[in-house]
């Protein structure tokens, strides 16, 4: 690829100098401040670490100041105390797992989700998405950012999106084949399970699909496994991640020489601490990603604790964007899962089983393959009362748990009664998750 070929959305602020990014860093980390300084949360925060004023923040450096979100502190927000705008402004709200019952919740004015969509098709266009692609976007529409915030981008940049949403694969395959499908959005195992699908019909082949790139994210995956579903499926697949909290995918992108996410950082303040010291790690080191947004009015994020572990990848990427690059992701500080694209903290489970009549003492998470896709096993025992009882009982029992799991963390688990006392109890600090998942 000739330098003159490599697509850019915004040549001048993808390749701009560091110093200009870090002017445009100050500028927008004030003006986060600012709007911070609107809501009680960081009003209190910021006074507690001697910040009153935008004006307080006098370099790119000064962001050390300023102190760190958890997702705690959003829970403890909802629903609006992190609103800095009148709650007329707000046009749209997307949401996550909490920790427990209570979602993750954000809220955009209209000019928040233009600068998001844009976002987004300035990650499409560096991965080589035109107008003419046709992209059939695989994620779930909904509260998920991967639906309508991945759409709205590939809308923005004018290809033709089309809304299949999740699930549904015999339909997929139709549509792809049917409209010309160009380009995917999907997660990892997603991609793997169309190709399963694609070998199995006998009505559809690889032949009649015009596929050329997949746009994959949303949990971790490795190279290996890239490379993989790109020789099966005979196309390019680019890594996106992204957050919720960050207006969701497309915060970090890669371009078509596929070495690495950039950061979009004219948008988004980037650092990666030691989680311990929460220091700088050495350059090139592994640590907890923090995020600062600087692209958004309604709800400003400072110093935000992502809890996924990676590194910058030291050196120029060939494409000439400045903005830097994130390696692969290679775990995260806390126990969340990541279950067919769904984030599932172990928390949110316990929540349920604690506040269910006929719960007993113990219970144990499993997470396995099954085929290409994830699959999430709850072990409970119950109460000796409840496990005397009839076997309609217990059923009900079970059915009650498996509805009120999949209403909180919006997957099916299976649940397995256990008689009481039948599970394993450690020494120590209890284990209670087991991820079988062989490490792609
Ligand atoms: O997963 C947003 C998204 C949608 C990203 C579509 C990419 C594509 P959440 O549900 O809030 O948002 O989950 C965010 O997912 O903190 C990571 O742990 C994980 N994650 C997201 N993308 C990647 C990726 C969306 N490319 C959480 N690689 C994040 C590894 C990822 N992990």
């Amino acid at each position: 690829m000739t330098k003159a070929e490599i697509p850019f959305r915004d040549i001048a602020i993808e390749t701009a100098s560091r110093e200009t990014i870090a002017r445009i860093q100050l500028e927008g980390l004030r003006r986060q401040v600012a709007q911070g300084l609107k809501t009680d949360f960081y009003r209190k925060r910021f006074a507690e670490c001697g910040i009153s004023s935008p004006e307080d923040i006098g370099t790119p450096d000064d962001i050390r100041k300023l102190p760190f979100t958890t997702k705690g502190d959003l829970r403890d927000a909802y629903p609006f105390g992190l609103l800095a705008v009148p709650k007329s402004e707000v046009v749209r709200i997307h949401a996550s797992s909490g920790t427990t019952g209570t979602p993750t919740v954000i809220y955009l004015t209209q000019k928040d989700l233009d600068r998001a969509s844009d976002t987004m098709a300035r990650s499409l266009m560096a991965a080589g998405g035109t107008k003419d692609d046709v992209i059939q976007n695989m994620m779930t529409y909904g509260l998920f950012t991967g639906g309508l915030c991945f759409h709205y981008g590939a809308e923005l940049m004018g290809a033709m999106v089309i809304p299949t949403s999740a699930g549904n694969t015999l339909r997929q395959l139709r549509f792809m084949k049917d409209f010309g499908t160009t380009m995917i959005h999907a997660t990892p195992s997603y991609l793997l399970h169309l190709h399963a699908a694609i070998e199995e019909s006998e009505e559809i082949s690889r032949g009649d699909l015009r596929l050329r790139k997949a746009i994959t994210g949303a949990e971790p995956h490795s190279e290996e496994l890239r490379r993989k579903i790109e020789g099966k499926l005979g196309i390019e697949v680019y890594n996106c991640y992204g957050m919720s909290e960050m207006n969701g995918p497309g915060l970090a992108f890669e371009c078509v020489f596929r070495s690495g996410m950039h950061v979009w950082e004219d948008r988004f303040i980037a650092e990666i601490l030691d989680p311990d010291t929460l220091e700088p790690v050495p350059e090139g080191g592994t640590g907890e990603l923090v995020l600062t947004i600087l692209c958004r009015d309604a709800m400003p994020l400072i110093r935000y604790r992502t809890r996924d572990l990676t590194r910058f990848i030291v050196g120029e990427c060939e494409c000439g964007r400045t903005h830097r690059r994130l390696a692969r992701f290679t775990g995260r500080t806390d126990d969340m899962l990541i279950i067919n694209g769904v984030n599932v903290f172990p928390s949110q489970i316990e929540e349920v089983l604690l506040r269910t009549n006929g719960v007993g003492a113990n219970y144990f998470i499993v997470v396995e393959k099954e085929g290409v896709l994830d699959r999430l096993t709850v072990q409970v025992e119950i109460t000796p009362e409840t496990f005397a009882d009839d076997a309609r009982v217990i059923n009900a029992l079970r059915d009650r748990l498996k509805a009120e799991m999949s209403a909180l963390i919006t997957i099916n688990p299976a649940i397995e009664i256990r008689e009481p006392g039948s599970l394993p109890v450690s020494e120590g600090k209890a284990k209670r998750v087991e991820d079988r998942r062989p490490r792609e």
